[in-house]
């Protein structure tokens, strides 16, 4: 392992995949399945993704050249390989962690990036953008956008292709076909897809029907015409990608994505082709590693694991996650209620929702990574009298704005926003953290949105929900569940009040979901400063429990508010505007939240820490506002 790491960490530009043979490449990329191994194994990361274009990558460098052809990766998760070709191998120690290497591409982190991705289906815009962009300042240089085939499932990815095709411009795109999404990849394109690989048919009658037509001795204008009309014909209907080819791309394909040689061929051919060009190819997930060519979706994001097993090392005692409780839920929703749908966009598995799918299928539709289009489906089915409950991660949500608005709160229809990952998310940075959707919520009229201090209140949350006729959303975190039992017994949320957790003179925190344990602790460190606080578990972000508050908040003269979203727009801002709708008294009012800032990647621990959301931050905060 050594000597891969000095090779690899030697490497300082992509020139290298130039300068050696097809053989030598082979065997540069089987170090770097090596090193890939080696690193994601102790730091945690996308491992199946990158272990499937470990030649596709080397290939591309081959035949680009990355200071000044754009390579836009969709997704970004699998631009390991590009990373360790590009100069940064030395820097995987720190992959994912506080001011460490990204993982994903970042402008900002090397010239060799070109553009910031994160959320799926933006490459062919964003390549299209750049090609036309290109061509006005009359440049010449190549632009490469690779997607997969789960990303080609999300309609800016069809808005994209279809803008694309008709308009002539040189754009490469390659398609990394790999059947999977995070799951196995759903609809009628990965259908289509599928045959295109595998139906030998596809390419048994192309070759009888240009072998037979070649044969035909042209015996006139008219029969040639005939003869090449029905080639064409018949081409469309049976050539692979007959689809692009209608799209107005050149297809090239299916190329094996394993095969260097292949690769760089069709590469090459590409780079002369005049206008959009497709190029198809077919990798496995996960290659090279017995464990996540099994179990690719295991392997697509995962924590650090023992090589030798494929075993995640699980550090502490188990607990239950929030996504765990909402499918849970959820499915004993569904016992009762025969109206009750589940969706996802592509994370049946992250969401909790796979049992729900295993024991319903008529009821649960994984829609694609097509969140907007999850939506409006929704709204469609609960325009239709069912109860749609949509399980999507924070960020992936903030998609959809305008669905939410016009397709659901403005018909005001009962779908069910289930927000896991809200808040910070940790390692994948700030194309992921959940800390928006209290912003981009909160204005929406009809919309109701709760946040549970614990598990058991977002199963409480989700059995209210079930009896609204109106849009509800519910944020919860990443990670494990909280568990106030102990505390508390207070789990009426179909009161739509706030819980007033403890009583203190001093000091009213207001907090809000996951920040209610951060309250709870730092009342503790307070009182041994004989500080005391009233601790309000406000459950709902809108509408607020105004009484409560108010009353609550009626003699104390310092208040505090908590959130794990940006402050702008946020619960701290809705309470803010109640404090002085009731003209109260009040000495000092803090907001704490998150900045107006994009937050990178780190362990969420850390982050807490940084941003000041932590136990000692608050306290200080706190602190701080007593001895203003
Ligand atoms: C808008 C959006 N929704 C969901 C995700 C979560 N996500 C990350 S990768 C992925 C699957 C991508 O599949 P594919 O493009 O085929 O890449 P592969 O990992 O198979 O190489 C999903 C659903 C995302 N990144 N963006």
């Amino acid at each position: 392992m050594d000597e891969v790491n000095k090779l690899l960490t030697d490497i300082k530009s992509p020139d290298i995949c130039k300068n050696i043979n097809d053989k030598e490449l082979k065997l540069l990329g089987e170090d770097i399945r090596t090193f890939l191994l080696e690193n994601v194994s102790k730091t945690g990361g996308h491992l199946a993704s990158n272990l499937g274009v470990v030649e596709l990558s080397l290939a591309i460098h081959s035949i680009f050249d990355s200071s000044k052809d754009r390579i836009i990766w969709d997704v970004g998760h699998q631009t390991y390989v590009h990373k360790i070709l590009t100069g940064r191998a030395n820097r995987f120690e720190s992959l994912r962690k506080y001011k460490g290497l990204s993982g994903f591409p970042k402008r900002s982190e090397s010239e060799h990036d070109h553009f910031d991705t994160g959320h799926s289906s933006t490459s062919i815009s964003a390549g299209l953008g750049m090609a036309k962009a290109r061509d006005l300042k009359k440049e010449n240089h190549s632009v490469i956008s690779v997607i997969g085939d789960g990303a080609l499932t999300g309609g800016m990815a069809f808005e994209a292709l279809n803008h694309a095709g008709h308009t002539n411009t040189e754009l490469i795109v390659i398609l990394n076909d790999n059947e999977m999404s995070i799951s196995q990849n759903v609809g009628a394109l990965s259908k289509y897809l599928n045959r295109l690989r595998t139906d030998p048919k596809y390419f048994k009658v192309k070759d009888d029907v240009e072998h037979l037509l070649a044969k035909i001795p042209a015996l006139g204008k008219a029969v040639y015409k005939t003869a090449e009309k029905a080639k064409d014909s018949l081409k469309y209907l049976l050539v692979p990608g007959a689809l692009f080819h209608e799209l107005g791309f050149t297809y090239l394909g299916p190329v094996d994505g394993h095969d260097i040689k292949e690769l760089k061929l069709v590469l090459k051919r590409a780079k002369n082709i005049k206008g959009p060009t497709l190029i198809h190819v077919i990798t496995r997930k996960g290659k090279g590693y017995k464990y996540a060519e099994k179990n690719p979706d295991k392997f697509h994001g995962i924590a650090p694991f023992d090589l030798e097993t494929g075993k995640v090392i699980t550090t502490g005692k188990k607990t239950t996650g929030y996504s765990s409780v909402f499918g849970e839920s959820i499915m004993d929703l569904a016992k009762k209620d025969d109206k009750v749908l589940a969706i996802t966009a592509a994370m049946p598995d992250g969401t909790g929702l796979m049992e729900f799918a295993n024991t319903y299928p008529k009821r649960f539709f994984d829609v694609g990574i097509a969140e907007q289009h999850a939506v409006t489906f929704a709204a469609g089915l609960a325009a239709n009298g069912f109860k749609p409950y949509f399980a999507v991660y924070s960020t992936f949500l903030q998609r959809a704005y305008d669905q939410i608005i016009h397709d659901v709160c403005l018909q005001n229809l009962p779908v069910v926003f289930c927000i896991d990952r809200s808040g910070l998310v940790g390692n994948d940075g700030e194309t992921h953290h959940g800390v928006f959707d209290l912003s981009f919520l909160m204005h929406m009229p009809n919309m109701t949105i709760m946040a549970p201090k614990d598990g058991k209140e977002l199963q409480s949350m989700l059995n209210f929900a079930n009896t609204l006729d109106t849009p509800v959303a519910i944020r919860y975190p990443r990670g494990s569940s909280d568990d106030f039992t102990s505390i508390s017994n207070d789990y009426d949320v179909a009161s739509k009040t706030a819980e007033v957790l403890t009583k203190g003179k001093d000091v009213c925190i207001i907090a809000l979901g996951k920040m209610v344990r951060i309250a709870y602790e730092v009342r503790m460190k307070l009182l041994d400063k004989n500080i005391h606080c009233t601790i309000i578990n406000a459950r709902f972000a809108k509408p607020v429990d105004e009484k409560t508050i108010v009353s609550e908040c009626n003699n104390i003269k310092n208040i505090i508010t908590l959130e794990d979203n940006v402050i702008k727009g946020g619960f701290g801002y809705e309470i803010l505007n109640l404090l002085n709708k009731y003209k109260l008294n009040c000495k000092n009012v803090k907001l704490l939240g998150l900045p107006d800032d994009f937050i990178e990647h780190g362990n969420t621990d850390v982050l807490m820490k940084a941003y000041g959301l932590d136990v000692e931050g608050v306290t200080k905060s706190i602190e701080e506002m007593l001895n203003q």
